[in-house]
């Protein structure tokens, strides 16, 4: 480039839903430094700031080519001044001191490890942490009673830490389809999640079912984990019913993460491809079959296309639709409907676009919502 002549300017809507956001994009050294205060911030309970850095994240990981500087910046949304400082850190030295400190800092390491315990929560890894526990054999020594959950993950804690592959991802969807069929014919059972996103690993799989008769879904969770139990593959599992018909959400409800479907947090076992497992046995042990988590949800098929959306994620994308509904449109979404605030009216839909296109965005496809 001539010198004296001024950096292209990028230019990025403000809403992470208003773009398409690829994995893992063109400035990974920059993301990855954001990521790391996004979940340190998070693992402090400190939500507003681990917002912040996530949509500084997103925002960077939706530019279509490699920042060079930060003049190049100037401008855009979503970067703040901590975020835009962490950035010019990181394009003069490689990295950032601020994420360099973070990650070598005991509370954050002993935050990951104790929240990398499925069923554990900021909260209770907090509460540990001050007690001075910061790692797995001095939980195991304290004497704190650890609920069914817990228990399980500090079981299953080196399978469910190591990331799940895609093939994975598709022998655990063969197994859920056998199951969701044979106790309900005509169900039909989609991938959601990380991997409908096309992520190439993630940290469990997640799985949407519906059946196209309204009504024939209902009780289905319970059906299904009786059916992979008694086929021997169901290692922990926590089933909650579908209370959204008991209180569906008004106008003015308080808007949460968690929607009300019937659901199962599940352990399920993987038995794993022979040849697979003889190249792994140096290091896995000689145990034919790995723990993975698998989330099963069921819907109606009138909510279905809500319900798909909400579990496509990313949680930073739904997030920003959800912001984008209530800010710019006086609409309310969530996993279970859409509400127009003006209109006093539900707007049904039965398609992902159709919910796009009624809240007036571009339609996204779930491999650009990876914000
Ligand atoms: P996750 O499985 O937590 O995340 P992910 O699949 O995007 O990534 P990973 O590879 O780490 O698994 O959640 C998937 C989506 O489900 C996410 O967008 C949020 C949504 N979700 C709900 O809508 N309600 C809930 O109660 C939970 C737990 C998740
Ligand atoms: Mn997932
Ligand atoms: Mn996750
Ligand atoms: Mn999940």
């Amino acid at each position: 480039e001539q010198q004296g002549v001024e950096a292209p300017v990028f230019s990025a809507a403000s809403y992470a839903c208003q773009r398409s956001t690829p994995q893992p994009g063109h400035n990974t050294l920059l993301t990855d430094s954001l990521a790391v205060l996004a979940e340190s911030a998070e693992l402090n309970g400190d939500e507003g700031r681990a917002v912040a850095f996530r949509r500084s994240e997103a925002l960077l990981r939706s530019l279509d080519r490699r920042v060079q500087g930060v003049a190049e910046l100037r401008g855009l949304p979503c970067l703040g001044e901590h975020s835009r400082r962490v950035i010019q850190d990181v394009l003069d030295n490689g990295k950032s001191s601020e994420v360099e400190e973070t990650k070598s800092s005991s509370r954050y390491k002993a935050m990951k490890v104790l929240t990398g315990i499925f069923g554990v929560g900021v909260k209770t890894a907090k509460r540990w942490f001050t007690e001075g526990i910061c790692s797995l054999a001095q939980l195991e020594t304290s004497g704190h009673t650890l609920n069914p959950a817990q228990q399980a993950g500090l079981k299953y804690y080196a399978d469910l830490n190591q990331p799940v592959t895609r093939d994975e991802a598709d022998a655990i969807s063969v197994t859920v389809e056998e199951a969701v069929c044979s106790v309900l014919p005509g169900a039909q059972v989609t991938l959601a999640g990380g991997f409908r996103r096309g992520k190439t690993s993630g940290h469990d799989v997640d799985f949407l079912i519906t059946h196209p008769d309204e009504g024939k879904e209902e009780g289905l969770v319970h059906k299904v984990t009786a059916c992979l139990e008694s086929r021997g593959v169901l290692l922990y599992h926590q089933t909650t019913r579908n209370t959204y018909q008991e209180s569906p959400e008004g106008a003015g409800r308080p808007r949460s993460n968690m929607d009300r479907f019937e659901r199962c947090f599940s352990i399920l076992k993987l038995v794993q491809d022979p040849v697979q497992v003889e190249a792994d046995q140096t290091d896995s042990g000689c145990r034919p079959w790995r723990a993975v988590r698998v989330d099963l949800v069921v819907s109606p098929i009138s909510q279905f296309a809500f319900a798909l959306l909400g579990w496509t994620g990313s949680k930073l994308f739904e997030r920003e639709m959800r912001r984008w509904a209530v800010h710019e449109k006086s609409m309310s979404l969530s996993s279970h409907a859409l509400y127009d605030n003006n209109q006093k009216r539900y707007l049904t839909a039965s398609s992902e676009e159709e919910i796009f296109a009624h809240l007036g965005l571009e339609y996204v496809s779930p491999s650009g919502r990876n914000a």
